[in-house]
């Protein structure tokens, strides 16, 4: 959340600031602002609302070589231009972004007007730019040290100062920070999204390290060691891949892309003579995956119940007993760390803040952490023993789709590890292996369902409440049907295991309140069934996502059919009709379904 950027060089710096906002806006969208250093000031320009609305409020001429700027996701104070970024000292000199929260800001908001100081705003944020100006050390870098040395809390910060004009000063602590290397100019950013236009030649800073960052190079440092020698490397992102592409939003393109990042993910890795998967990045030799004898899946939001996913999937095809927690909560229960406990992380972007948390606190205790990640070399995939990286290229929609997706085809090939140095056979592991590879076919069948699963949207965005239910493999499926559901149409859509209506929620069924019911072919089908006819003898609409071989018998459902596949590989294939579901109830409805209210990619605060 938040995004920084930061520009040296011998450009003009506001259109490469505003259109590296454009591209990190999915990172928080209440606010924006930049600064811009002039010949003898800086010249601040904050509104609330989108980057389109700074763009306009822009003067015609700003002109200067060096500035910052944000994309702000509120956490201290409202959104208003006051609370935007950037924040400066009571002179004018700092000017200074954030990402993060600072704990300790009210007490030092306090020291700061008691000492007379003015606050403009209400943030956290502000507290900084006060304490490097009044710091008093001889450099402003040493003003950057001694000031974060004072807060305690999550930082990524760039800070510019018009008595330094030729550099940026930057820091980070537990929010994402990377420094773009250009011809005689440098780009500084939250993530590459900014950055993959000018350069592809990127180094990331590392918690407790600051930089400075001149036109022609950088120098990264931490109180302890003056040089830290932060090389440069390669990144592999093509600027195209952050296009819409021809497509209305960024999540219908995402959900189109499905069958290539299928492909991606699963490319290389299915082994056919032995019917495993080669999961090299995972670190663990065959007698160290056999010697875990339970498995605990963190992850938040909708990568927590790809992890549930997961779970089922491990627990069916290696026997090992797998469950799936909610990262966010993870730490603060002083959770009992395993060694023979093989720990998975799971996150989209690999900086989501409570996930990169349980993973230092795994780290901490000794326990052994393997990463779930789309994003090449961020910091939970940094963080983590080793790995699988997703392959699912850049994903931009708030909501995700494909990164989720992938994150499910991820547990299958761990699955299919761990399942083969035990009891899985050969057999069933090149069951799944053949099931995988039809995956994309499958999924582009589903997608060219998308008109008619268009019209039951519409129908179901006019409900103030929906259910979506599931049982056992199908709940996570119902869970994340729900999830997307609100997310991007704002209406009310809840979750339960199909088997807990009766014991309660069943009270809330009429006319009024449909359900989604998951109602795959397999062994309890006719339980599900059941539950449809409960809910159907209620007054209560049903929708099904199922398989062609279901028998409704005299039930008048109307249903979404997804090809069969494996069973344990069923929810992968249930979850593609619930994405288009949602998509399409919010585009009935006007949203804005690329960001929509009070959320934002890449949850990089607590
Ligand atoms: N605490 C700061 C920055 C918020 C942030 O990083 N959000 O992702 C503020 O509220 O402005």
């Amino acid at each position: 959340m938040c995004g920084i950027v930061g520009y040296i060089g011998g450009q003009n710096a506001a259109p490469i600031l505003l259109e590296g906002l454009t591209r990190l806006e999915y990172r928080g969208y209440d606010s924006a602002g930049i600064a811009v250093l002039g010949a003898k000031n800086a010249q601040v320009h904050r509104v609330v609302g989108r980057v389109r609305n700074l763009a306009a409020a822009l003067p015609k001429r700003l002109t200067g070589k060096v500035g910052i700027g944000h994309t702000r996701w509120a956490t201290h104070g409202p959104a208003s231009e006051a609370n935007a970024h950037p924040h400066t000292s009571e002179d004018g000199r700092i000017c200074v972004v954030h990402n993060g929260i600072i704990d300790n800001a009210d007490a030092l908001r306090a020291q700061l007007a008691d000492a007379g100081v003015t606050l403009a705003s209400e943030t956290d944020t502000e507290v900084l730019a006060h304490l490097i100006a009044r710091s008093g050390a001889d450099t402003l870098e040493d003003a950057v040290v001694e000031a974060v040395s004072r807060i305690t809390g999550t930082y990524a910060i760039a800070v510019t100062d018009t008595a330094h004009p030729d550099r940026l000063v930057i820091a980070r602590n537990g929010s994402p920070l990377i420094i773009g290397v250009g011809e005689r100019e440098m780009f500084v950013a939250s993530d590459l999204a900014a950055l993959v236009r000018h350069t592809s030649q990127v180094a990331h800073l590392d918690d407790g390290e600051f930089a400075t960052v001149f036109a022609t190079g950088y120098r990264t440092f931490t109180v302890d060691e003056s040089d830290t020698t932060k090389p440069a490397t390669e990144i592999d992102i093509a600027a195209e891949d952050l296009d819409l592409g021809g497509y209305p939003h960024y999540m219908a393109k995402e959900i189109q892309e499905q069958p290539e990042s299928v492909e991606r993910i699963i490319r290389g890795r299915l082994d056919d003579r032995f019917g495993v998967a080669r999961l090299d990045g995972l670190n663990l030799t065959p007698r160290e995956l056999r010697g875990f004898s339970r498995v605990k899946i963190l992850g938040c939001g909708s990568a927590y119940y790809a992890g549930q996913v997961g779970a089922t999937m491990i627990e069916e095809l290696a026997r090992i007993p797998a469950d799936a927690e909610a990262a966010s909560e993870f730490r603060y229960r002083n959770p009992i760390i395993e060694a023979d406990t093989l720990y998975i992380a799971v996150s989209q972007s690999g900086e989501t803040i409570d996930t990169a948390f349980a993973v230092e606190e795994i780290k901490r205790k000794g326990g052994r952490v393997v990463g779930l990640v789309n994003v090449v070399g961020s910091t939970i995939a940094r963080a983590c023993d080793g790995g699988v990286y997703l392959h699912a290229g850049p994903e931009i929609a708030v909501a995700s789709t494909k990164a989720l997706t992938n994150m499910a085809i991820g547990f299958a090939l761990i699955a299919l590890a761990l399942g083969r140095v035990r009891d899985l056979s050969n057999a069933d592991g090149q069951r799944i292996i053949d099931a995988l590879r039809a995956m994309p076919g499958q999924i582009k069948s589903i997608l060219d369902e998308g008109p008619r699963i268009a019209e039951h949207a519409k129908e179901f965005a006019t409900a103030n409440s929906l259910f979506f239910v599931g049982r056992v493999r199908g709940y996570p499926v119902a869970r994340e049907g729900a999830q997307k559901f609100k997310e991007i149409s704002y209406r009310h859509a809840e979750a339960y295991q199909t088997s807990e209506l009766k014991h309660g929620p069943l009270a809330l069924i009429d006319a009024a309140l449909p359900t989604v019911a998951i109602v795959p072919a397999d062994e309890l089908t006719d339980r599900n069934l059941a539950a449809v006819q409960q809910i159907k003898a209620r007054g209560g609409a049903v929708l099904a996502v199922t398989h062609e071989d279901v028998d409704f018998g005299e039930l008048d459902v109307p249903r979404i059919v997804v090809p069969k596949t494996e069973p344990e590989l069923d929810p992968i294939l249930l979850t593609i009709p619930l994405q288009l579901l949602a998509y399409h109830a919010a585009l009935s409805l006007g949203y804005d379904i690329d960001k929509p209210r009070n959320l934002a990619k890449s949850v990089t605060v607590e």
